[in-house]
């Protein structure tokens, strides 16, 4: 039997910080009521929210440069169950994880579901993999996979993608993530509407294999690798993509995957208003695909995207089911604490929008009050949260304070006593 965080160690931790909790959430409270906004509905909702944990990111990533594995890594896709667990058990908004394949490949998928929800983690979507050489692997993905000029590389890609989906419907998951690297480093080397046809026609083998109940979700890209074009490269071809595949096809938003400055959540209300907003890959940058902490670098963007989100579930938008993950890569820090507090920090920025007050803000815009608009809309912005996140937690028996839990807790000594390092590890990515 491996470490776990026992129960015990969080309810004496919940029991030693309560009272300071009590005033906190109290005061909070009033404030907000005297604002007109009630505190127990944005607890609830905060407390149904969740966000999956990519099985990739509860291993140390790395830059170009190097990777500087971390001690008492998880080895494989069930040590990273074991993490993704401790999140959820000390965050209680971490309920799934999200495979890619092939690096969670294993040979019985009844006895990794099982093992998943013993440890009370389920599937959330599959994501595949055409944007590296696996060893047994008969054609190269060099120049590109489903969007390749060869019709043979495109279809060991599609074979990949309908893989992904036969061992994701084992696992018990609805949607298959697509993100391609293929595009073009230079001016010239390909065409860029024959790449994006081959690509469609692909994508459509890709489609018809989709269960009825399954949603295919496609994940855009400005740059990297491809340095001058990428073939998926924005949400507008996203959406073109999707609508060509058809109703079960939707826009997946990576927080990096765009140029400096795009107002992101912008493009988030365009793809609900479309009815094609998958769902997010949230993290965090300063430059580009950077795959820092969510709300570490700018957390009023993270805001803002969320006011968009709480807006279109208010109105109801037709549609509108997004699904929302972590894609960070955790490079100098402990993936756990970074996961942790990223979870938290996706929370924060929720109860944050529905601490806008909607009706206030409308009028306002319809009045064309542009300072009384923006004081409204920020309000929500500088509210501190905080104990609403921790209320939520307590209530469905997670920490008030998971990092000071985690670390009293000694799990990262245990887990290197544990997982003596083995060669060739896939923990990860960049
Ligand atoms: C790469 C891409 C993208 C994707 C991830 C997993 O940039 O974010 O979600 O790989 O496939 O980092
Ligand atoms: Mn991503
Ligand atoms: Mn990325």
């Amino acid at each position: 039997m491996t470490y776990q965080i026992p129960s015990a160690l969080i309810e004496e931790a919940n029991g030693a910080a309560l009272p300071a909790h009590e005033d906190d959430y109290g005061a909070l409270a009033r404030r907000l009521a005297r604002r007109g906004i009630a505190i127990e509905p944005i607890t609830a909702a905060v407390s149904a929210f969740a966000v999956a944990v990519p099985t990739w990111g509860v291993g140390t990533g790395g830059t170009r440069f190097a990777r500087f594995p971390g001690p008492g890594e998880p080895r494989g896709i069930f040590e990273k169950l074991e993490d993704c667990a401790t999140i959820h058990r000390l965050t209680r908004a971490t309920p799934t994880c999200s495979p890619h394949l092939p690096w969670d490949k294993v040979t019985d998928y009844s006895e990794l579901r099982e093992r998943a929800a013993a440890l009370g983690i389920g599937f959330d979507a599959v994501n595949s993999n055409t944007f590296q050489d696996q060893s047994d692997q008969a054609l190269s993905y060099k120049f590109g996979s489903l969007a390749h000029t060869d019709k043979a590389v495109r279809a060991q890609a599609v074979a990949h993608n309908l893989e992904c989906i036969e061992i994701g419907r084992k696992l018990g998951s609805k949607a298959l993530t697509v993100w391609i690297a293929d595009g073009s480093n230079f001016p010239g080397q390909s065409s860029l509407t024959r790449a994006f046809d081959v690509y469609l026609e692909a994508m459509a083998e890709v489609y018809a294999g989709l269960p009825d109940d399954w949603r295919v979700f496609i994940e855009h890209k400005i740059h990297e690798p491809a340095f001058y074009s990428t073939v998926i490269s924005d949400w507008g071809t996203s959406l073109m993509a999707a609508e060509a595949l058809g109703p079960k096809a939707a826009c997946l938003v990576d927080l990096g995957h765009h140029a400096p400055n795009v107002n992101i959540e912008q493009i988030v209300a365009r793809l609900v208003r479309a009815g094609r907003l998958a769902g997010f890959h949230f993290n965090d940058s300063n430059y580009g695909d950077d795959d820092l902490d969510s709300g570490s670098a700018d957390p009023f963007r993270l805001f803002r995207v969320f006011y968009e989100l709480v807006d279109a579930a208010a109105r109801k938008a037709p549609g509108f089911d997004p699904a929302y993950m972590l894609d960070q890569s955790h490079n100098v820090t402990d993936p756990i604490e970074s996961l942790m507090s990223s979870a938290s920090e996706v929370q924060r920025a929720y109860a944050q929008a529905l601490a806008v007050d909607r009706a206030a803000l409308t009028a306002a815009q319809e009045a064309n009050d542009v300072m009384g608009a923006h004081q409204i809309y920020k309000a929500g912005y500088l509210t501190d949260v905080s104990p609403i996140l921790a209320e939520a937690r307590r209530r469905s028996g997670g920490a008030l304070d998971p990092l000071g839990v985690y670390r009293a807790s000694g799990y990262r000594a245990r887990k290197v006593e544990e997982r003596p390092p083995v060669a060739g590890s896939s923990s990860g990515i960049v």
